[in-house]
């Protein structure tokens, strides 16, 4: 069966429906192919802190409501070294910024909600999707679904199928540049229906290795301690996973965990990457397809939400008004701000993660560089703009 539509999105992450919701509002026809079932995307437990440019992203699409109902605002973000606690005042040191605590989970409901309340196609289960002639001006896609081959000429195709996808893949490789630092340890994560050990997020550095106590509402809590490369989730059994957290935590607020049964327990690797350029000539990379950063500052899925935002205005202003300059610059503006939010990730990993190489002087060097941030205003200002996001 062959379609026409004005742009084909690869994904039915948060990156290819916040762009579809986006489009859609602008007039912009768009059909998204996936890979997985519906049910299978939105079983994925992860990111859990929106910055508020992602927040108004989602108003834009018409997609904030229970967002502004349920979410939770947070004016703070706690670091935790030497058994002490220490706050760092987000809206203060910003002049006001705060950052949404609201699971990506629930993002990703909001959008395929809204999704197919406008009646925008979405096929799920689409095998072998494969870009094609988007080195031109008539690009296609082609998939699979349930055994039938299909066409969907497109005038665009938006990448925005995540690490493993095929977008990246099918660039020309003589012209893909990739940058790639590979950290030696994951992140051991944890969901459970407990209420939170505090009411704003904390980063612990420990020698036992880095914890961090996050939540996705007062009555549920998500976990994560660093663990090594080559762990199992299997072995880690859920009371394992308390003591190990609590050992990481001061005292004070170790006593605050309230355990209970996982609902959820993974181990994800941390990596940094970026793919050059971002755009194909008429294939785009958006999201995890062009870029990953370590969780530890809490931007990729925000950056997914500022590649949709640079795409989006792109996109509307060639169909608004036929020109080409915010497509022609998308890739440089995108990347502009991936490589800030990678250098923070990279930064925060760094200063409160145990690096195995790094030894006794690595673990004095990460506690000055903790001391300065939390005795230095310009120093915590500086991160504290970071984590509540750069501007777009
Ligand atoms: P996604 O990967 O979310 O979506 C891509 C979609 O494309 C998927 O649904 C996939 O099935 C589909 N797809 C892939 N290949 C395809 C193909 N060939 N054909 C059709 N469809 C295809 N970020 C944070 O900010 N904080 C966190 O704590 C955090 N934790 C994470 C934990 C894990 C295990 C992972 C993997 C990521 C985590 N992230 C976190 C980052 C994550 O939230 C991403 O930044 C976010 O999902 C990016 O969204 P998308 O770009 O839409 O990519
Ligand atoms: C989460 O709640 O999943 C979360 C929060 C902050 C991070 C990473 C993950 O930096």
């Amino acid at each position: 069966m062959s379609k026409r539509v004005k742009v084909g999105i690869i994904g039915s992450g948060p990156a290819g429906l916040l762009l579809g919701q986006l489009l859609h509002r602008a007039g912009i026809e768009t059909v998204i192919l996936e890979r997985r079932s519906q049910d299978y995307v939105l079983g994925r437990i992860r990111a859990g802190v929106l910055e508020q440019g992602a927040v108004g992203l989602m108003d834009k699409a018409g997609c904030g409501t229970r967002l502004h109902s349920e979410g939770l605002v947070h004016a703070g973000v706690n670091l935790a070294f030497d058994g002490e606690l220490h706050r760092i005042d987000l809206e203060e040191l910003t002049g006001g910024d705060t950052v949404m605590v609201y699971g990506q989970t629930e993002v990703t409901h909001d959008l395929m909600d809204a999704r197919a309340e406008v009646g925008a196609p979405t096929i799920y289960e689409a095998d072998k999707v494969q870009p094609h002639d988007f080195d031109g001006q008539s690009p296609y896609l082609t998939y699979e679904k349930d055994g039938r081959s299909h066409r969907l000429d497109c005038d665009f195709i938006a990448g925005c199928d995540g690490y493993h996808g095929i977008s990246r893949q099918s660039a020309p490789q003589n012209i893909l540049k990739t940058y790639e630092r590979i950290y030696p340890f994951g992140w051991l994560g944890l969901l459970a229906d407990v209420p939170p050990a505090n009411h704003e997020l904390v980063y612990a550095n420990s020698a036992r290795g880095f914890a961090l106590c996050s939540m996705r509402s007062l009555e549920r809590s998500r976990y994560y301690i660093q663990c090594d490369l080559n762990d199992a989730v299997e072995a880690w059994s859920d009371e394992a996973f308390w003591d190990e957290l609590r050992h990481r935590l001061p005292d004070r607020l170790a006593q605050c965990v309230t355990t209970g049964p996982s609902i959820e327990k993974s181990i994800a690797p941390l990596r940094s990457f970026v793919a050059e350029p971002l755009r194909f000539g008429r294939l785009f990379l958006c999201g995890d397809a062009g870029h990953i950063v370590p969780p530890t500052g809490a931007k990729g899925l925000n950056l997914a939400a500022s590649d949709v935002h640079y795409l989006y205005e792109a996109l509307a202003a060639y169909y608004r008004d036929g020109s080409e300059a915010g497509i022609d610059g998308y890739s440089a503006a995108a990347l502009a701000r991936v490589w800030k939010a990678e250098r923070f990730s990279w930064w925060f990993t760094t200063m409160m993660h145990r690096f195995p190489d790094d030894g006794p002087f690595g673990q004095k060097i990460q506690e000055a560089e903790l001391d300065y941030l939390v005795g230095s205003r310009a120093a915590a200002t500086s991160l504290a703009e970071n984590y509540v996001g750069l501007p777009y």
